[in-house]
């Protein structure tokens, strides 16, 4: 059977701190309707695409940074998302931040959800590599308080089966970090799907931040090549709020080949026909993790933390 189809990434332009739930829907809705104009059957949001990125203020008040947050998902904003994914027969991947209530407890998640092409959603994820501090930094012109305002992801890396294949979430920083698509690649993921908001000004070394485009290209390349993946990233980008944050969304083969790129830091939406059947030349040959891996040899991975350049019994 021909896996071959064509799937959009959606990149956002900024959404403004007065932009409303309606407003940033209102503008992936068009998106969606462009995207199945082209014939795609599943199409990629940013990362906490509902909002504007909030983690870039000191925001003191509990009652205030609840409203960044959604308390039920679909809920009466975001439904016409999933009714148009139906009436168009389009899946998505959409970022939002989630307020819950788990064992009497109140907890925050930057999450991603699978929505089907029947509009119900078939899996979720939520963000475990969260970047920057928990406490503002002195200095800085726009804050990075993920670490502060979410908890680390408690659904590990799932894979769910949909649309003839095995999909995959990462968000935003996890890109960075090998591990996360390691995991997914040893369930059989063969697309995996990443929104992200950033910023142009994370690391405040001015030749570290020069570069990242580059390392954000370099991180999705690398990530779908050496996992023998499809993978579609899409931004949030442009001037937001005074922080500039990147574009270069991308659709990139298991050959580590990008086929598809965003051009503006504006909505837009890029597509490809990607051939799901690519990646086997990969797995059977040089990435054929069965006859290839040596996991009695990786232990340091999973049990130490930090890099330490002796011994240690933890
Ligand atoms: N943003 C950024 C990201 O990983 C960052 C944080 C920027 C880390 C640049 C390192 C370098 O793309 C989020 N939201 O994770």
């Amino acid at each position: 059977m021909i896996r071959k189809y064509v799937v959009s990434s959606a990149q956002m332009g900024p959404i403004s701190r007065q932009d409303t739930r309606q407003d940033c829907v209102n503008r992936m809705l068009e998106m969606m309707k462009e995207a199945a104009a082209k014939g795609s059957r599943f199409i990629v949001f940013p990362e906490l695409a509902l909002t504007s990125f909030f983690p870039r203020w000191i925001i003191e008040d509990q009652a205030e940074l609840d409203t960044w947050f959604e308390t039920s998902m679909p809920n009466a904003d975001t439904m016409p998302l999933f009714e148009m994914a139906k009436a168009l027969n389009i899946g998505f991947n959409l970022g939002y931040a989630e307020k819950i209530v788990e064992g009497g407890e109140t907890r925050y998640f930057n999450t991603a959800i699978l929505v089907n092409q029947a509009g119900e959603i078939c899996g979720k994820y939520r963000k475990i590599h969260l970047p920057g501090h928990d406490e503002p930094q002195p200095g800085r012109r726009h804050q990075h308080l993920e670490k502060r305002y979410f908890e680390q992801g408690n659904l590990g890396f799932p894979v769910t089966p949909m649309l003839d294949t095995r999909i995959g979430m990462l968000i935003c920083n996890d890109r960075r970090w090998p591990e996360g698509w390691r995991v997914l690649a040893l369930q059989a993921a063969e697309l995996v799907c990443l929104g992200y908001n950033t910023p142009d000004d994370h690391s405040g070394f001015e030749e570290v931040d020069a570069l990242a485009d580059f390392h954000h290209l370099l991180s999705m390349q690398s990530g779908s090549y050496l996992n023998s993946v499809w993978s579609i990233a899409t931004a949030k980008c442009g001037l937001e709020e005074g922080s500039s944050l990147i574009g270069n969304s991308a659709i990139t083969a298991p050959s580590g080949q990008i086929v598809a790129q965003s051009e503006t830091l504006e909505d837009e939406v890029i597509n490809a026909e990607i051939d799901l059947d690519m990646a086997k030349q990969y797995r059977q040959t040089f990435f054929d993790f069965g006859r290839h891996r040596a996991p009695e040899n990786y232990q340091l991975i999973s049990k130490r933390r930090m890099a330490l350049p002796e011994p240690d019994d933890t």
